[in-house]
């Protein structure tokens, strides 16, 4: 382990520097190595100081996350317990500072909390996230933190998982000191005031814990479970963080330890950590594209172009300029840009009201905004988003109008959710530039961004577009050509059984409430109104002539696009809305409509299960899921989750459609799929990969188009 924890000397002071790139994560060894050295320190008289440092770019962001996956999927331990070395660390008989830059995270924190002292460089930041793996933090954090910060912010930190700036910790009581010069040097001259001082290594375990029955906590740990109970959509982690944490108020170090590890114990033994895990490196594989390596070229884009001021076209400029890159923002007429440029500004102001944001800043944004109602300033432009209507003849005549007014080594991105990619390229002349940027609305909140690779699209192209979802703060996911790419193409079949289930027998409220039960932000029912139902309507009537004989139609959708109700944009549609009202309530006349196509279709109405509306819903998402990998529109199973996850709400703690089908093995999902088909025709037709893997006892996750 030599090489990655290094031992070094500073006359009395034996300097421990972790080295394990890229972000000093505690992987097998490096625990062992901290421990040998402090205990080498507690038996050389010739050190009267410790101090533990990261290279490179960080301190120390956590346990290794790969070693806890294993032990999550029930492999033995190994090693040193952790929380053993911190309190060794804590209890060695000479002071022990940590010197914290870059991030201090989970495990990281925990280790510099069990320190006597904590100095920091200027820009780090400190977090307990292990809620975001579905665990609590299981080195004491939950004990020693609120004996450093307070129980409130604790307990907030370990909720939440949230990254705390170093204001915030600095004013919290988290840091002996806060320095701008050199870290290393910095700390030396810090332990040495110490050691003049007379020092007597103060442990952390010994302070005092706010009591838990002063005036107000109790009440404000009771908002916060109410507010984590809402938030975290069937995770169970974060209240039990809470539980550890508050525990810490009425009971000694020990009992709060013991009571730690056996919550995280259980976490780490749970379905949930499984999955969060699984989502964790999910989110890290899709950047790692085979064809297109991380050293692709990638293209300089400081000036952006936006063709569209409608609601998607003012959110993609929103996200530009919010990234600080300045936007030409291209309306066909004046009105309609003033209207475009309104409704940004008016979005702005909200965020002011909020607090987010402060009126400067809206300022400074909307003065990164260039309106034009013809191509002016196109030449400028490193990369054109199309944002215009969903039709594929405006769209292509938009592209031969880019073709001509922009650069050639201008990047074409098209907006578009569900047409085909390579018709619109082709109309630019120059296809190895086009590529699709199908951003989710509200796209400057979203943080899914799918990009769309064209037959020919470039790699450099690919490989700035994978660049520009980092830089907006998004995560991007390239996806294969195919209708409706990944997310909307399996978002079809899911709201198509929402549909039918309600001429079957189950109410809009009782679909939607049951997919709000399983942890979706919102029922499907519910976000059809959000979204507009006129959206798939189009798409729907566009496809009419190639469906085949005899398929149900999604009838009532139909009827209420053809009474004009689209959803929250006219006041009514699977819900009824007060004028600019988000929350919808019951409409009868709905029910009245669905009974009268069920009706007119023959259905018989019956008794709807809620497992029969998670099972139709979600296996119709994995079921073509396998259908897309299948055909290679998408790379691997975890990407199909974090598209999922991202940009239509399915919970973390459950992994994705993908990953959930894999938990409840995929014998019993082609089982059920079986059932449906019988019932319910062809739609419902196994996807071939989902029948070889299941007759395997394979995985999705363990799939791979070799
Ligand atoms: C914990 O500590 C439990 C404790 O209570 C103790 C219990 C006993 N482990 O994100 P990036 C990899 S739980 C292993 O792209 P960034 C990552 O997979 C842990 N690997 O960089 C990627 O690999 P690759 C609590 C890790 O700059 C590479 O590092 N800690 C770990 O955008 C770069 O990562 C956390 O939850 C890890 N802990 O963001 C922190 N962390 O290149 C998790 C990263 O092969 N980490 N990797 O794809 C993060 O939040 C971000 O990685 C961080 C850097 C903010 C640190």
């Amino acid at each position: 382990m030599a090489e990655r924890v290094q031992l070094t000397r500073e006359e009395e002071i034996l300097v421990v520097t972790i080295m394990n790139p890229p972000v000093n994560a505690l992987s097998p060894g490096i625990p062992e190595a901290i421990d040998a050295a402090i205990a080498s320190a507690g038996e050389d008289p010739s050190i009267r100081a410790v101090i533990i440092i990261g290279h490179g770019a960080t301190f120390i962001c956590g346990a290794d996350i790969k070693e806890l996956q294993k032990l999550a999927h029930g492999e033995e331990r190994a090693g040193v317990s952790l929380r053993d070395v911190l309190d060794r660390i804590e209890l060695c008989p000479v002071p022990v500072t940590c010197a914290i830059h870059g991030s201090a995270l989970g495990g990281g924190l925990e280790l510099a909390m069990a320190c006597h002292y904590r100095v920091a460089a200027a820009g780090s930041q400190v977090g307990q996230p292990e809620v975001k793996i579905g665990i609590i933090p299981g080195a004491a954090g939950t004990q020693r933190l609120p004996r450093l910060v307070g129980l409130r912010l604790a307990a907030e930190m370990c909720a939440s998982g949230r990254m705390v700036t170093l204001k915030e910790a600095a004013e919290a009581g988290l840091f002996d000191r806060v320095v701008e010069g050199d870290l290393l040097e910095e700390t030396i001259a810090f332990t040495r005031e110490r050691l003049a001082d007379g020092d007597d290594a103060p442990r952390t375990r010994d302070r005092a814990v706010p009591d838990l029955n002063a005036p107000g906590i109790k009440e404000d740990l009771a908002r916060l479970r109410d507010k984590t109970r809402r938030r975290s959509r069937g995770a169970v982690a974060p209240e039990m963080a809470i539980d550890a944490v508050e525990v810490a108020g009425t009971t000694s170090f020990e009992e709060g330890c013991a009571l730690e590890e056996r919550l995280f114990e259980s976490c780490l033994n749970s379905d949930e950590c499984r999955a969060m895990i699984h989502v964790f490196f999910g989110e890290r594989q899709v950047r790692k594209i085979p064809d297109v390596p991380r050293e692709t070229e990638t293209l300089p884009i400081s000036q952006v172009a936006v063709v569209g001021a409608g609601t998607m076209g003012g959110g993609i400029t929103m996200a530009y300029v919010d990234a600080g890159i300045p936007v030409i923002l291209k309306e066909a007429g004046q009105d309609e840009l003033e209207k475009g440029l309104d409704r940004i500004r008016k979005n702005y102001e909200v965020s002011v009201q909020r607090g987010r944001i402060t009126p400067d800043q809206v300022s400074e944004r909307m003065n990164r905004i260039s309106g034009t109602t013809d191509y002016e300033g196109f030449q400028e432009a490193d990369l054109v988003v199309e944002a215009v209507f969903e039709g594929l003849e405006l769209k292509r005549k938009v592209f031969s109008e880019l073709a001509e007014v922009t650069r050639p080594g201008t990047i074409l991105a098209s907006n578009t959710s569900t047409l085909d990619i390579d018709a619109i390229a082709e109309s630019s002349g120059r296809p190895e530039m086009v590529i699709g940027h199908h951003f989710f609305s509200p796209a400057n909140v979203m943080r899914l961004l799918e990009i769309v690779r064209g037959r020919e699209t470039s790699r450099s192209v690919i490989a700035t577009s994978m660049a520009i979802a980092k830089r907006l703060g998004k995560v991007g996911v390239l996806v294969g050509n195919c209708r409706g790419f990944v997310g909307n193409r399996m978002f079809g079949p899911y709201m198509r059984e929402a549909q039918f289930l309600l001429e079957e027998g189950a109410s809009v409220e009782f679909v939607d409430s049951t997919m709000v039960a399983f942890g979706m932000a919102m029922g499907p029912l519910a976000v059809g109104d959000l979204a507009g139902l006129d959206v798939g309507w189009r798409i729907r009537k566009e496809f009419w002539d190639t469906e085949p004989e005899g398929a149900r139609r999604q009838t009532v959708a139909d009827r209420l696009c053809e009474m004009g109700c689209f959803g929250q944009k006219t006041g009514s549609g699977w819900y009824r809305y007060e004028k600019g009202g988000r929350n919808g309530v019951h409409d009868p006349t709905v029910t009245q409509l669905i009974d009268q196509c069920a009706r007119e279709a023959g259905i018989q109405t019956r008794d709807i299960s809620p497992e029969e509306v998670m099972e139709r819903t979600l296996y119709s998402l994995a079921n073509e899921g396998a259908r897309i990998l299948s055909e290679g529109h998408a790379m691997r199973a975890s990407d199909i989750d974090i598209i999922y996850l991202n940009g239509y709400g399915f919970p973390s703690c459950q992994g994705g459609p993908m990953w959930y089908a894999d938990r409840l093995g995929l014998d019993r999902v082609l089982g059920r799929i079986k059932d449906f088909e019988a019932a319910h025709g062809s739609s419902w037709a196994p996807a071939p990969l989902l029948e070889e893997l299941a007759s395997t006892g394979q995985t999705f996750s363990g799939w791979s188009s070799g």
